[in-house]
């Protein structure tokens, strides 16, 4: 079995190509690295990657022409709000247009697929007050990542609908874990206290920590991601989250007990945008067959351990 990942040096996509890998298949990556790093896939000396961008059709049909993909997982993105506001037209570009393109020519070439899917996020549901969010819950898109992610979606499930291929979208909430970078002031943010816990620099907190989030380790989304494929799972989206709403100041607490070690923390106020709460019903994921493997205290202790 051949599979693409695309953005697959990335946080999320390195972790999956290692675990498709493991599962015997034969995996292909795209990614221009722009985000991505050759380092973080493990498994670099059997996969074959190629650092393109994904926006390049002369490159992206050629391959999917040549190499008749049995599975192809869309992550290839650019993964910030913040970058998205920032630059809108180049965001929609990346976001949508390219996935659009590899449909159109996956239908083009009547490629049989097995399963194309595509991540999306929980930006799509944006700042309403129903929780938890269930996958039909409203959705209110606010930034140009989070729009070109629900349009991408519907343009997804379309495809598959009207053209008889297997398509599914997953949302992704917060995840955390090993590989992801704590550059930036918009990276995950365990990723950003894991940095500052180890290299004793200080945190920043927006707001006054109340704000909550529903943080899955890296590990359980590529349970969730392995199982919407063996499932053979279509026609639908899924959330990927750990079902718990936490707070901030609860998941801080749960961390510096794990490291034994008090952060320092400079208060700023919440930061534009921000969501208030942010929780996930996990039904459809548990129905075929999830469970939590890594529940935060132990996701922590995994990802602090590795940092030794
Ligand atoms: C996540 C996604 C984002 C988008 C959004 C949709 C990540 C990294 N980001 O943003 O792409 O999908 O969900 O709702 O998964 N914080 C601090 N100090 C810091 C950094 C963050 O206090 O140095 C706060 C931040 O203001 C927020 C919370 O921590 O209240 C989580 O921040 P985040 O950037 O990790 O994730 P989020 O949910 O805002």
């Amino acid at each position: 079995m051949k599979a693409l990942v695309t953005g697959g040096a990335g946080f999320i996509g390195s972790h999956l190509v290692d675990s498709l890998v493991e599962k015997g298949m034969d995996v292909v990556v795209v990614d221009d690295l722009s985000m991505g790093k050759v380092s973080n896939i493990n498994n670099i000396d059997i996969v074959t990657l190629y650092i393109q961008d994904v926006r390049n059709q002369t490159f992206m049909q050629s391959l999917l022409q040549r190499e008749r993909f049995d599975y192809i997982y869309f992550l290839a993105a650019v993964a910030s709000v913040a970058d998205s506001i920032e630059h809108p037209n180049e965001t929609h570009s990346i976001n949508h247009n390219a996935v659009l393109d590899t449909l159109e020519f996956i239908r083009a070439i009547n490629l049989p697929l097995k399963q194309f899917l595509f991540t999306s996020s929980a930006a799509v549901y944006g700042n309403l007050p129903e929780l938890p969010k269930k996958e039909d819950s409203r959705v209110d898109p606010l930034s140009p990542y989070a729009i070109d992610k629900y349009a991408t979606e519907r343009y997804v499930l379309a495809y598959g609908q009207l053209y008889n291929l297997p398509t599914v979208c997953v949302r992704f909430f917060n995840v955390y874990g090993p590989g992801q970078n704590p550059s930036s002031p918009y990276s995950g943010v365990l990723s950003i206290l894991t940095d500052c816990l180890k290299n004793n620099r200080i945190f920043t907190l927006y707001g006054d920590g109340s704000q909550t989030r529903d943080f899955i380790y890296i590990e359980d989304v590529i349970q969730a991601l392995l199982l919407i494929t063996e499932k053979h799972v279509k026609n639908q989206v899924l959330n990927i989250a750990n079902g718990l709403e936490l707070s901030l100041s609860q998941i801080i607490e749960t961390y510096e007990n794990i490291v034994g070690d008090k952060l320092t923390i400079n208060n700023e106020t919440v930061r534009s945008g921000d969501v208030k709460r942010s929780v996930a019903s996990i039904g459809q994921l548990i129905s075929l067959g999830y469970s939590t493997h890594w529940p935060l205290k132990r996701g922590l202790a995994q990802y602090w351990k590795g940092e030794q």
